[in-house]
């Protein structure tokens, strides 16, 4: 228990809503999370992996109707439509709230409700916010235990300060001796994750998947946290953050910023293929940033644990990531072996005979239905990745000397460009997306300009924050301090649809070379775009095939770029009168630059 006024008030007004059979405050013990995982076992709900080979470990399946983070029900509810801007689903806060009062009345009627004390970063960081999530999902309970700092612990240090409360319901009560369902749920249209800006908020209502759930991660770290940001001066981005140490011994700390599925967990865990160079991870999703003592920015990690897209994931593509989830880990919508082992699409091994899939079924191949479900994920301790950073829970963060952009981008844009300055690389962040064909989202094929890769994630006018990152770069307490900005693009394809690039460990050579900008070293090419590398400065030691293809993933085409633009034009008309002056001088900078170019 606690203290702590209005966390009691908090807790009460929710409790006589929801009238749950009974309130449990999680202390996070290993007593408490064994009981938790015990009492799903028994329901059915989870099933216990084998100990020999995935020791510590459950697996769940999900209701098929809640697999994903659901963008089309997510609300942004600022005062005015206007501040929510035209990326976000907006709703008027009174009126959402009058919508959910009703859905969260009695929702927790045969349930238990849990009381989750958070911390999202290290325990006591000047970086780090604390958060209460309440549930009625012992589900999310184990896994805000991984994905969080969670406990008695912060209740501790929280004392009478202020908190942010995600309240949350899967929005499924049980009647007087009905029995429970493997995966409660709320149906598609009544589910609701709603973000109050203004009032630091968040009120999730009917899914029990991931980011719906799980509030600590898309709805506070990212949502939330990035208004709280716009409104105190810092940065809560949508971006992985490694540690890169050449072979002298120098490290230096990048963040990156690429759209969903576009290999984030893969880059902050690569393995390098260029002897001598290491490469750590501190975070493989969320980086909140905030100016030192010493005038340059620090992140913090603000999450404990991975929440990884599981297919595809193997000791081929990223042996850091299987090896953190070897242990202690939940898995939901993987397939499960008859050995109480867990396989999905991509692992690297046939699927074993008599494997079920996420919907439960012996695994049939002629069905054409794959055993894990394409979102399916692995929730794991960050400690138990071979390659955590020494410094992933500084409470101080780590200094970042380069930020990276990028997005998936067949043709038109570069292995790697670095921005002419700070203004410049805002104009990189803000026109960053990638190509989608029309089959694969049942959209309009074209380039999907995802933003700072923040399109579902900013909480606020996406104009407004392009805006706040202008005025980071022009309040940074030392110009010279900065990080240098950057795009990268892996993709890039030749023209019978073929990657240029292998990707993976060879990423370390882009990296290597953003490395070494950041020192000053003259190896850049100035073009209309930026500065490109310059011929023979990328290292191609050991790279055969590729390194053919060289030129061409550094060429800057003028005809590309000038469709491009209108493209980019486009994108920017979006944000009206919300678009910072100093993206239209980028972008009239850019078409006079391509105009003059040869
Ligand atoms: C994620 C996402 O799950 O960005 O991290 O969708
Ligand atoms: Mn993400």
């Amino acid at each position: 228990m606690t203290g702590n006024k209005k966390l009691q008030i908090w807790v009460k007004e929710w409790a006589d809503i929801c009238q749950p059979d009974s309130i449990h405050w999680c202390d996070g013990s290993d007593e408490e999370n064994q009981k938790l995982l015990d009492l799903m076992v028994s329901s059915g709900a989870a099933v216990r992996l084998d100990e020999k080979k995935r020791p510590g470990s459950y697996y769940f399946q999900s209701d098929p109707s809640d697999v994903a983070r659901v963008e089309n029900r997510t609300f942004i509810c600022s005062a005015k439509k206007s501040d929510a801007g035209p990326t976000n689903n907006w709703s008027d806060p009174q009126e959402m709230k009058k919508t959910l009062l009703p859905l969260y009345k009695g929702s927790m009627n045969g349930r238990i409700m849990y009381i989750i004390p958070f911390s999202m970063g290290p325990l006591g960081s000047k970086i780090a916010h604390i958060g209460i999530q309440i549930t009625d999902s012992p589900y999310v309970v184990v896994n805000m235990r991984i994905m969080t700092r969670m406990g008695k612990a912060v209740l501790d240090i929280l004392g009478n300060d202020d908190f942010v409360p995600c309240m949350h319901s899967v929005g499924a009560p049980l009647q007087p001796g009905e029995k429970d369902r493997k995966w409660p749920c709320a149906p598609i249209e009544s589910k609701y994750i709603s973000h109050f800006p203004e009032t630091n908020e968040i009120w999730s209502y009917g899914s029990g998947y991931g980011g719906n759930a799980l509030l600590g991660k898309k709805c506070f770290a990212l949502r939330i946290a990035s208004s709280m940001a716009h409104r105190e001066g810092w940065l809560a981005e949508h971006m992985l953050i490694m540690g890169i140490t050449n072979p002298g011994g120098v490290k230096k700390y990048f963040t990156a910023a690429f759209p969903s599925a576009c290999g984030k967990t893969n880059l902050a865990m690569l393995i390098p293929s260029i002897p001598g160079w290491k490469v750590e991870c501190v975070g493989d999703d969320i980086a909140w940033m905030k100016f030192g003592a010493d005038g340059r920015l620090y992140a913090i990690n603000p999450e404990a644990g991975f929440f990884g897209v599981a297919p595809g994931t193997s000791m081929k593509t990223n042996p850091n990531a299987l090896l953190s989830c070897r242990e202690n880990s939940i898995f939901t919508n993987t397939g499960l072996t008859p050995d109480g082992d867990i396989w999905w699409e991509g692992i690297g091994y046939d699927i074993p005979p008599g494997t079920i899939t996420w919907t439960n079924e012996d695994y049939d191949p002629a069905s054409g239905k794959p055993a894990a479900h394409p979102n399916a994920r692995f929730t794991a301790p960050a400690k138990q990745c071979p390659t955590i950073d020494s410094d992933w829970e500084n409470p101080a963060g780590v200094p970042i000397s380069a930020i990276l952009f990028g997005g998936r981008r067949p043709s038109t844009l570069p292995l790697v460009c670095q921005s002419f300055d700070w203004n410049h690389g805002v104009f990189m962040g803000s026109i960053a997306g990638s190509e989608v064909t029309a089959a694969a989202i049942g959209l309009k094929a074209g380039v999907r300009r995802d933003p700072f890769a923040m399109l579902p994630f900013c909480g606020y006018h996406m104009g407004d924050y392009f805006a706040h990152w202008v005025k980071i770069g022009e309040n940074a307490p030392n110009k010279s301090k900065l990080p240098k900005i950057f795009n990268v693009n892996w993709f890039r394809k030749n023209p019978e649809g073929k990657f240029l690039w292998p990707g993976y460990g060879d990423n370390i050579r882009a990296l290597k070379w953003i490395f070494e900008r950041t020192e000053g070293a003259d190896i850049a090419r100035e073009t209309a775009i930026g500065y490109v590398p310059g011929e023979g400065t990328i290292d191609i030691s050991g790279l055969s095939e590729a390194a053919g293809n060289i030129p061409e993933l550094l060429k800057v085409d003028k005809n590309e770029w000038i469709d491009e633009l209108k493209l980019i034009n486009d994108h920017y008309a979006s944000f009206g009168d919300r678009l910072p002056e100093e993206m239209k001088e980028q972008l009239q900078g850019l078409t006079s630059r391509l105009e003059n170019a040869r």
